[in-house]
């Protein structure tokens, strides 16, 4: 049985809960950080030291990092449905996740936190533009890769689009300035056709 530690309003929490509806896993999610607290709990920092969510507890196997959870996820599945079974495509969809946590995480918790979780008065509105401006030059290089192919790692929807597809729900949702990106767009169309996608991602923003 598949157990997923964090609130399912999470983005990092988001791409372990898509990876596992895309493949059809059961999974208990359980809700932990934000409002639900608990990531100082002894019990929960035994799962996870660093106090972040998402934890996956699958048949007693421990594992965080989103990222890595996302992968270890689509590893598991045969038939190859998220983690291409050729090494490049595999690599190509390596390397898109790690450009979504090195490129977008940095600057997304400023935006996040300054618009939905901090009262207008209290805003930093210089530094939520600034980080929104920096966003919108790493979604260009995104938008690059796409003008060549349809999905982040070629012909097909892979394990690679999720780490960035979480993100892009929040690009579009957001009131931010958005520069036009003609092939992100048709990117973003394409996953918000996915029902995994539309489940678990297209959720209001908090
Ligand atoms: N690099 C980690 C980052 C984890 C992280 O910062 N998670 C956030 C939620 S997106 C968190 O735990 N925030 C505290 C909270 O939600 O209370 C990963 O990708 O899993």
């Amino acid at each position: 049985m598949l157990k997923i530690w964090g609130r399912n309003t999470s983005s990092n929490v988001q791409k372990a809960l898509w990876a596992a509806e895309e493949l059809g896993m059961d999974c208990e999610q359980i809700d932990v950080g934000g409002p639900f607290g608990g990531l100082d709990d002894p019990a929960f920092r035994a799962f996870n030291p660093n106090g972040k969510i998402p934890v996956i507890d699958h048949d007693g196997f421990i594992l965080w990092e989103s990222n890595a959870i996302t992968r270890y996820l689509a590893g598991l599945d045969t038939r190859g449905k998220l983690w291409p079974t050729d090494a490049r495509q595999a690599a190509l969809a390596d390397q898109w996740m790690d450009w979504s946590n090195s490129h977008l995480w940095g600057p997304f918790p400023t935006v996040i936190i300054g618009l939905l979780r901090t009262p207008p008065e209290k805003r930093d509105n210089d530094a939520i533009a600034r980080a929104s401006d920096v966003l919108e030059v790493e979604w260009a290089v995104l938008d690059a890769q796409l003008a060549k192919t349809p999905f982040v790692a070629g012909d097909a929807f892979s394990a690679g689009d999720i780490p960035a597809g979480v993100f892009a729900w929040r690009r579009y949702e957001l009131p931010i300035k958005r520069n036009p990106l003609p092939n992100l767009d048709a990117w973003y169309a394409r996953l918000k056709e996915r029902p995994a996608f539309q489940k678990i991602v297209m959720t209001p923003l908090s």
